[in-house]
């Protein structure tokens, strides 16, 4: 009688990585898992503890008669399969989780009690959670999509979760219609399709009938939602929260964080390419700086402002569809947050962490915007659904890392074992069950509240379009042909001509230049009317803090560059290439026709990271060929390699090319510029590989 061969082959096997790591060893109460005789390795147990002598073979009867019910291993083995998957989030399905630590720089005491933003140089451990908003949690990272920015922070008084966005301002201004909103951008219910994209018909028809969307309209169509890289994006608690300090008093506070490397946007073209090239780009961009030791880093920086000075705004701060422009109230930095350790599990910590608006610290509040009043109800009430117990806050990721108790007991899933006879407050039975601790515990701010009760939008709510107008005519050149393209594109993908007309119309309030293009673009006979605006739109003056492009910065670091070599190729350009940008700090990995390597001119085989075919220019900010005059030949007839030198150029990248690699471009078709850069001069290729190369896209497209 024969065994399966597998079994033998894994005994084998040296000791993997996941083996040797706390947490997978564990019993259910924390202790680690005895070990049980079976040679070097743990033994494979059930999960009731019993040694498992056979994984590869189910019981049966007889060597080919039927399984027998009998067999628990193979019930336990499956039942727990079949239950593996939990329900996606509704949105933000798709993530990427890093653990990481805030050091605060600047003390905020004069305006809050709270000890993490008051003990300087403290460092407090964090989860933060970077996704995307619409598609499952199986679709593409680089979607046009905006992506959500949740940190939660395990500070000494409890767990706080700054639940955000990489855009500060939001589609809605009231909770209620978030569903609405949610169903609209989700694929369509009767079709299945499409996948994590706005651009289709039910998307665009909620939002030309909601004008409140018009201002983030403006940020999703522009770059800010094809980034580059996670570790390239802002952040936002986009709502106004309140700070209290020692006396009671209260302090409006907005939370930003701005990343160390600067922000960086893909071309659409390009972006659409990532999604085939390698749907997880962001994920993995973020897993090989962690593993490399380059630990994305952001400021931490607060916009602060008092009930008066909000009363002279031109706008509701508690509109989430307003931001307060940095020239207006300039940003103070006050920490930093590096993100240094990939999660042990993707499941038990990414997909299980249950963020929750509601999770605050003493020393900050809520505001009344009432699109985070939602909130506050909506995540603690998903989390139940999604993780299936009141006892989702027991799962270590969930986990305040301070003491936590009270008197909560039982439900689905308790890991807990409180003892004793009470479990109540107060009580006179127990010393040392917990009590409240009105000096140091929670209080809201004392705030007066009057009004008459009812659905009302506040008056100060009613302005669509001002600070839409503003953020568009505050974008470079570049900048608004991107963004005018991006609506011409998502509402060519619309049907119903009557919601392309509609958004044209709203269009014209915000610029009737942008309208204009964008109408020709769909090639309209005519102007569609604007549609009544509620406010009359104000004049505000240009805020150059919105670009994207004036935030970028001229950089290799954090950044990737490609080198296509073939059999042929000069080992000593390659070699003096890779070292300029590495040295700049770069990732550099070479390409070739095939992964063992490639046979270089003085004979020496020089390995490739990446196979021609699956390592395309799109994955890379810059490019260098280095071709013998054969390798350039035996490559113009390989439509990969055209591919790749002609998508460098068309995405504005920088190519640094030797002698034998200008008959490639050649075949490519691929013109001479500043950023098509001798091979031999490095340094000339190091300073335009830092930069897109911006004059070059009027020559590569027509943008609307
Ligand atoms: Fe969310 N949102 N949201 N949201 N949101 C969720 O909670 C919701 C809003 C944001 O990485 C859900 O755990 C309502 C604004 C992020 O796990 C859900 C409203 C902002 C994440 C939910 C909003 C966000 C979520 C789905 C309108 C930026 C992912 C799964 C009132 C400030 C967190 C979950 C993670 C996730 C509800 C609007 C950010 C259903 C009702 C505004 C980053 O509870």
């Amino acid at each position: 009688m024969s065994k399966d061969k597998t079994s033998r082959h894994a005994e084998k096997r040296t000791k993997d990585r996941g083996s040797a790591r706390r947490g997978d060893s564990l019993t259910a109460d924390g202790g680690e898992l005895h070990q049980i005789a079976g040679g070097e390795h743990p033994a494979l147990t059930t999960n009731q503890g019993v040694a498992i002598s056979d994984n590869q073979n189910s019981l049966k009867a007889n060597p080919r008669g039927p399984t027998l019910l009998e067999d628990f291993i193979l019930r336990e083995k499956i039942t727990h399969f079949d239950h593996e998957r939990i329900p996606e989030r509704i949105v933000h399905a798709r993530g990427t989780g890093v653990h990481g630590f805030f050091e605060l720089t600047e003390s905020l005491e004069q305006y809050t009690t709270a000890k993490i933003l008051t003990e300087v140089g403290e460092k407090t451990p964090l989860f933060t959670r970077i996704s995307t908003v619409a598609g499952g949690s199986g679709s593409i990272d680089t979607p046009r999509d905006v992506r959500g920015f949740a940190v939660k922070f395990y500070t000494k008084e409890g767990n706080w979760d700054l639940v955000g966005n990489n855009i500060p301002v939001f589609f809605i201004q009231d909770a209620i219609k978030f569903p609405d909103l949610v169903h609209a951008v989700k694929m369509e219910p009767d079709r299945g399709f499409p996948q994590a994209a706005t651009a289709h018909d039910t998307f665009w028809d909620y939002i030309s009938l909601t004008p409140e969307s018009m201002h983030m309209v403006m940020w999703i169509m522009s770059d800010r939602t094809i980034p580059r890289s996670l570790r390239m994006i802002e952040g936002f608690g986009v709502h106004s929260f309140r700070l209290i300090n020692d006396a009671g008093e209260s302090t409006f506070v907005k939370f930003h964080w701005r990343p160390k490397l600067g922000l960086q946007s893909t071309i659409w073209d390009e972006t659409v390419k990532i999604a085939g090239a390698d749907p997880d780009f962001h994920r993995r961009d973020m897993f090989e700086a962690i593993e490399s030791g380059n630990f994305p880093e952001w400021e931490l920086a607060v916009q602060l402002f008092t009930q008066e000075e909000a009363d002279t705004f031109p706008f509701d701060h508690l509109d989430s569809t307003k931001l307060i422009p940095e020239e207006l109230v300039p940003l103070k930095v006050i920490g930093r947050m590096v993100l240094d350790r990939w999660p042990d599990n993707f499941f038990a910590e990414t997909e299980q962490v249950a963020y929750c608006p509601g999770n605050i610290v003493p020393g900050i509040d809520f505001s009344n915007d009432p699109l985070l009043q939602g909130r506050l109800f909506s995540y603690i009430d998903t989390q139940l659904s999604r993780l299936g117990s009141p006892n989702f806050h027991q799962i270590p990721i969930n986990a305040p890392k301070c003491p936590f108790g009270n008197h909560q007991r039982d439900g689905h899933m308790q890991m807990g074992q409180p003892g004793g006879r009470v479990a109540y407050e107060p009580n006179s039975l127990s010393e040392n069950s917990p009590r409240e601790t009105p000096a140091k515990g929670f209080h809201s701010a004392n705030i007066f509240e009057k009004g008459d009760k009812g659905r009302i939008r506040p008056e100060s709510f009613a302005d669509h379009y001002s600070q839409a107008r503003q953020f568009y005519i505050s974008q470079t050149a570049h900048e608004q042909a991107h963004l005018a393209s991006a609506l011409v594109f998502e509402l060519s993908k619309v049907e119903h001509v009557h919601v392309r007309e509609a958004m044209v119309g709203h269009l014209r309030h915000i610029d009737e230049d942008l309208a204009c293009r964008v109408a020709a673009g769909l090639a309209m006979g005519k102007m569609p009317d604007a549609p009544e605006a509620a406010a009359p739109v104000q004049e505000l003056e240009p805020s150059p803090a919105l670009q994207l492009i004036g935030k970028m910065k001229d950089t290799l670091m954090g950044r990737a560059v490609g080198i296509l070599v073939a059999d042929g190729s000069d080992g000593a350009i390659i070699k003096s290439i890779k070292k300029a940008a590495t040295d700049a700090g770069a990732t550099v990995k070479i390409v070739a026709p095939k992964v063992g390597g490639t046979k270089l001119a003085d004979g020496a085989m020089l390995a490739a990271d990446g196979q021609l075919a699956g390592m395309p220019s799109v994955l890379f900010d810059a490019v260098a060929v280095i071709l013998s005059d054969e390798g350039a030949q035996m490559l113009s007839k390989e439509s990969a390699a055209i591919d790749f030198v002609r998508d460098a150029f068309g995405h504005l990248k920088a190519i640094a090319v030797d002698k034998g690699a200008q008959a490639l471009l050649k075949t490519a078709n691929v013109g001479q510029d500043a950023g098509v850069v001798d091979a031999n001069n490095k340094d000339a290729f190091i300073a335009a590989a830092k930069t897109r190369q911006w004059d070059r896209e009027k020559s590569v497209r027509t943008l609307a």
